[in-house]
């Protein structure tokens, strides 16, 4: 049995208590390893121990912050495959897709805000010539980050990289489904001796250790990707103590596919949009809206390629879809497939339980679901499922298709596709949703702003936003 440690002061620690939880590895339904289960007195000492480190940190060279940060990239790299084997071990996801998304995107967080801060400037305001205002942007105080089970040191290192770039400490508590690459982190972070107390890691549940960070009033942001509902609860708690908040929350999100778009192409990209990671992407397309003319020959190519993608061991090279995070995941994934049913729906392919043989027989693996024929204001069509389940529906003009991608209570991300450019812009701004891609999907700049408008969230992530964010401005006024 493995065993994953805190990170508390520069040192491994248990939690407080002693308690520990076990971690499952979804392929298999077994438990590899146990965490600790921390309490509020553990993210009481962690912040005890930010505070300690804030003067030093905060006063540091840029320089110096950006060094150490590139040094843990470093590090990083030499143990990719490691980092690897543990995602697709805690998530079930494959372990090419760990390998090459991943892990290397977590790595180029860290050198990304390495280099911003060294480029980060301020607005200075001539007021005719009775004074000069400057902004002073100070970092913050001690940032809580909370991150989801999907994309686990993807996000993590998205919230821990700006806030400790622009000068803050850093309380950080992973999902508890998916600790481990956050344990290995903590390890790389003491190897290239980050000074004690600049991050610490609390393992435990959103109850007690999350909401032990939202509540603390010596946390002065708080970073949070995760399900809508607890972005919502995460608002109430915060809000009376007047945190900084970034709530990066669920998705439902459209690919408006135009009779005029490049076929082979936008076959290809969606199925990718909608089932990569097995759908658990918040950015996954789960509602694809096809312009009648090219309708049914989209939805043949489409339901074709689906069932290519083949579901097996993440292990194994050849899979494209892994294990789904949890059984209680696979059962609610489950029930809107019977939901999907009862409102009229025909499954074009998959809708059930995946059965493998050998180290994965208790694995919760689900074949890839393409669903046609439902309204596009039924539950089904309106609810985030994050899973491989996507829905087809046919569109006459472009007013009506914008009516219906805009009817949902999230707005995250959107793609369409087209050869018009004309018509690619004015959708685009059309659409109800922070992220908007044309001809592609994923497709990341990260000096661009990420996040969502309506129920997706509050706050952008990225580039100046994330610096923004995890910095206090300060207007600065001198007579003249
Ligand atoms: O998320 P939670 P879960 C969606 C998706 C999924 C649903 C639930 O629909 O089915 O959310 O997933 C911590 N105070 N997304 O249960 O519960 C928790 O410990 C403070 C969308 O994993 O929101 C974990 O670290 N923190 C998504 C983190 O919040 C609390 C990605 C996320 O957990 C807390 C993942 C509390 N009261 C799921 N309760 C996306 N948009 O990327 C829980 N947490």
């Amino acid at each position: 049995m493995m065993y994953l440690w805190n990170y508390v002061d520069g040192t491994l620690k248990e939690a407080s208590d002693g308690g520990w939880f076990p971690v499952h590895e979804p392929a298999t339904g077994e438990v590899y390893a146990m965490a600790p289960d921390s309490r509020a007195e553990d993210i009481d000492a962690a912040i005890e121990a930010a505070l300690s480190a804030f003067s030093a940190w905060s006063t540091s060279a840029a320089a110096e912050r950006s060094r150490l940060m590139h040094r843990i990239a470093d590090l990083m790299q030499t143990r990719l495959e490691d980092f690897a084997q543990a995602e697709s071990r805690d998530t079930g996801k494959p372990v090419w897709l760990a390998r090459m998304i991943d892990i290397p995107r977590a790595i180029d967080n860290f050198r990304f805000f390495a280099g911003a801060i060294l480029h980060s400037s301020s607005e200075a305001h001539q007021t005719d010539t009775i004074a000069l205002n400057y902004t002073l942007r100070q970092p913050i105080g001690i940032a809580g980050c909370i991150s989801p089970w999907n994309l686990p040191l993807y996000l993590f290192t998205w919230k821990i990289a700006p806030a400790l770039a622009a000068g803050n400490c850093v309380v950080a508590k992973p999902s508890e489904i998916t600790p481990a690459t956050a344990s290995l982190f903590a390890e790389i972070c003491m190897e290239a001796r980050l000074p004690a107390g600049v991050l610490n890691i609390v393992h435990g549940s959103g109850e007690n250790v999350g909401a032990a960070i939202t509540t603390h009033p010596d946390i002065a942001a708080v970073s949070f990707t995760g399900g809508t509902a607890t972005g919502a609860t995460i608002a109430r708690n915060a809000a009376p103590l007047f945190k900084k908040l970034s709530l990066e929350l669920g998705g439902k999100n459209a690919a408006l596919v135009f009779a005029d778009c490049d076929f082979e192409e936008t076959v290809e990209t969606v199925v990718g949009s909608a089932f990569s990671n097995q759908g658990e992407v918040c950015l996954c397309s789960s509602r694809i809206f096809i312009e009648r003319p090219l309708y049914e020959r989209f939805r043949d190519a489409f339901v074709e390629r689906v069932r290519e993608l083949t579901v097996g061991d993440p292990l194994d090279d050849s899979t494209r879809q892994g294990a789904l995070i949890s059984p209680q995941h696979m059962e609610k994934v489950l029930s809107y497939i019977a939901l999907a049913r009862e409102e009229g729906g025909r499954i074009l392919c998959g809708g059930e339980r995946v059965q493998l043989e050998g180290r994965c027989a208790g694995g919760a693996f689900f074949s890839p679901t393409v669903i046609e024929g439902l309204p596009y204001n039924c539950r089904t069509n309106q609810e985030e499922i994050f899973g491989p389940v996507a829905t087809l529906l046919p569109f006459d003009s472009e007013a009506e298709v914008l009516t219906m991608a805009n009817a949902t209570r999230y707005g995250l991300a959107a793609s369409v596709w087209t050869s018009n450019l004309t018509r690619a812009h004015r959708v685009a701004a059309a659409l109800q949703a922070g992220i908007v891609w044309v001809n592609c999907w994923m497709l990341r700049d990260l000096r661009t702003p990420f996040g969502g408008m309506k129920q997706s969230g509050v706050g952008r992530e990225g580039g100046w936003e994330a610096l923004h964010f995890f910095t206090e401005a300060k207007n600065v006024c001198i007579k003249l």
